[in-house]
């Protein structure tokens, strides 16, 4: 692997916001691809910090420090994942449930989703259920997408769907689910449309569903 991803995952563990920033300018300069950077580099970096914070070699002050890093090497690549010019295909309501503050994949999903010409509207993190309605109808979004980290919080998903059923909305809007310990038998078992594994095939599923 290049120097500079190593570098670069490295860095983001210790949270070295400046020099991650650098990194991927180098590394954009040097001919890697947007793709290649984020995947080889940050996500590798991110994946480190998330094993070690597992083993309780790693806390949240250092975990957040960590995601600052992700963010500010993200923010450089965002242009070019993201794209320019795209039409706008269709419009989503993103968030991560109610009680969970992750938000570096929903982040992702959401780009990528910008990308490929969706309008989002990204209403955060610890999104409750009315939240996700009001929006709904607001907007007049066709698609919800929702993402969860904790499995405490998975419910809220189901929750959210009840909440649109309940507000007669149910048939006029698409759920898309996700995040690390969602699966797709637990999409269907809550009654969501769909469920993506990642930010690409998340666009894919978006494309399937709306259009
Ligand atoms: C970063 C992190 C944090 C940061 C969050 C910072 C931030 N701004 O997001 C901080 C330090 C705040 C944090 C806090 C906590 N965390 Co935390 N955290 C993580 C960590 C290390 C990485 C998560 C991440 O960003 N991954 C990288 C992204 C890119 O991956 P992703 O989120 O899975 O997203 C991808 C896919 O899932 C998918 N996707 C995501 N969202 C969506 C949405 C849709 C619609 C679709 C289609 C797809 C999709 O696409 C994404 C891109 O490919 C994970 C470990 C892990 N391995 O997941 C633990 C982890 C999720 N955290 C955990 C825990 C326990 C907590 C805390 C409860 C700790 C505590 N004791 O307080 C708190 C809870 C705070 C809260 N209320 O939410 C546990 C959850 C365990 C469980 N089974 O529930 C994990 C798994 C760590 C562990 N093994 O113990 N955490």
């Amino acid at each position: 692997m290049s120097n500079i991803l190593e570098q670069m995952q490295k860095d983001l563990y210790s949270g070295k916001v400046e020099e991650v920033k650098k990194e991927v300018k180098k590394a954009l300069d040097e001919g890697l691809s947007a793709q290649e950077i984020l995947n080889q580099g940050l996500l590798k970096g991110m994946e480190r910090a998330g094993k070690d914070f597992k083993a309780g070699d790693l806390f949240i002050p250092e975990v957040l420090i960590c995601a600052k890093a992700m963010h500010a090497g993200v923010d450089v690549l965002r242009p070019l994942l993201v794209g320019s010019g795209a039409t706008m295909l269709g419009k989503i309501v993103i968030g991560t449930v109610a009680g969970d503050l992750h938000d570096i994949g929903k982040n992702l999903v959401r780009m990528m989703m910008e990308g490929a010409g969706f309008e989002i509207i990204d209403l955060g993190v610890s999104v409750p259920p009315e939240k996700f309605v009001e929006t709904v109808i607001s907007k007049g979004a066709q698609l919800i997408g929702m993402s969860a980290l904790l499995t405490t919080t998975m419910p809220s998903m189901k929750t959210t769907i009840e909440a649109l059923a309940k507000a007669g909305l149910r048939d006029r809007v698409k759920v898309l689910v996700g995040g690390a310990p969602v699966t797709a038998s637990f999409a269907e078992s809550i009654g969501a449309d769909a469920y993506a594994p990642d930010a690409v095939s998340a666009v894919d599923m978006a494309r399937e569903l709306i259009m």
